[in-house]
């Protein structure tokens, strides 16, 4: 089978109408998870958290200045740079490299060191420190606590569980003034939140189902928003779209599928995790689906050379070189969250049948 049955849920939700949206929710207090899953999680929809949700946090109250509400330099340096290089992956924001920018290696002391001789000259910058994997660099530095409404990750249960490859969806954004991260979707469509804990991010969001506004036939999407070539993309004005300006503290939950451009105003630290749970696990089969179709249409030709086991075998592997993952990883993934809520129920019933047990006990006893 090279694709999972589709269910009505499956189609009810890639069909969903996005049209009567006319705004981004701003909630001052953070909501109950009953209220988050109904409004926000369920109908896939953005909503933006009041700073109460990360005022506790490490990074709020050690990375920033409380003078100049600047990063603290100093302390980012001392509490994260030793004698060691820490090498952390940047994006050069004036290089576009095919969908992305251009990537490349620093050192966290380097990168510092240039952001604030930026900052000071108040000149813009182009380097981005972005998917930095902090909580996988430094385990026991204790920057933040993901928010109760976020915890239901099977991404990030899975993947930092795993004993073959190395890897998670939990980073760190810092960019000076003028950086930005080009028009995307999330990978796998996965939901992201996103904590800013530094400077103003301007988000601009489009809703799922305008594919065909910014992608021509070749599936080249628009990179910039702001400079897009209307003879290549002549429709791309009629985007429904939501601007946000994200102020230090806030969180911003960002849907499954709702395409995005972010730009830096200033300077800019902030903490997003790429997540999913069973709320999106419908969309994330989805864009797997689509994508293997992808990969099945350009092999199509080598399709008659091959039988089915060995067709099925290679599209999965293109798909994981693609993609990032294939049917057996997402398959891994539910298995993984499967094996621990049947761990935590018999847990449960252990517990309820010792609890009974010494009822029982005492009763007996008295
Ligand atoms: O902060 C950024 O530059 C990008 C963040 C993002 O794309 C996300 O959280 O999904
Ligand atoms: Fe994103």
């Amino acid at each position: 089978m090279t694709s999972p049955p589709t269910s009505t849920r499956l189609l009810l939700h890639a069909t969903r109408d996005y049209s009567t949206v006319n705004g981004i929710d701003s909630l001052d207090t953070p909501p109950t998870y009953t209220h988050f899953i109904k409004h926000y999680l369920e109908p896939n929809l953005p909503v933006l958290i009041g700073p109460a949700l990360t005022t506790n946090w490490r990074a709020r109250q050690q990375w920033v200045c409380p003078v100049t509400g600047k990063p603290n330099f100093d302390n980012l340096r001392e509490q994260l740079c030793s004698n060691e290089p820490v090498h952390v992956p940047v994006a050069d924001c004036q290089c576009k490299d095919f969908t992305d920018q251009k990537r490349s290696t620093m050192d966290l002391k380097g990168f510092l060191d240039e952001w604030e001789e930026h900052s000071q000259a108040d000149k813009p910058s182009r380097m981005y420190l972005k998917d930095f994997h902090f909580v996988k660099t430094f385990p026991d530095y204790g920057a933040y606590e993901t928010p109760d409404i976020f915890c239901d990750d099977w991404m990030n249960e899975f993947w930092t569980r795993r004993t073959d490859m190395d890897d998670d969806y939990r980073f760190v954004y810092c960019g000076g003034d003028g950086t930005f991260t080009p028009f995307h979707a999330d990978v796998y469509r996965s939901y992201s939140w996103s904590a800013n804990i530094c400077g103003v991010k301007k988000w601009t969001l489009f809703p799922p189902n305008q594919e065909h506004l910014f992608q021509d036939k070749l599936h080249n999407t628009v990179y910039d928003i702001e400079n897009v070539d209307p003879t290549l993309f002549p429709d791309f004005h009629k985007a429904k779209r939501f601007t946000i300006y994200q102020e230090p503290g806030y969180t911003l939950f960002v849907p499954s599928g709702w395409w995005h451009q972010v730009h830096n105003i200033g300077d800019t630290i902030s903490i997003n995790h790429n997540w999913c749970n069973g709320s999106n696990l419908d969309l994330l089969v989805e864009s797997m689906t689509s994508d293997l179709k992808e990969v099945e249409r350009e092999i199509e030709h080598l399709k008659d050379m091959m039988d089915q086991d060995e067709w099925i075998e290679t599209c999965q592997k293109l798909l994981l070189l693609n993609s990032g993952w294939d049917w057996s990883t997402l398959w891994n993934m539910c298995s993984t969250v499967r094996e621990r809520v049947k761990r935590q129920q018999l847990g449960e019933e252990v517990a309820v049948a010792t609890a009974v047990g010494t009822v029982l006990k005492d009763g007996v006893d008295s």
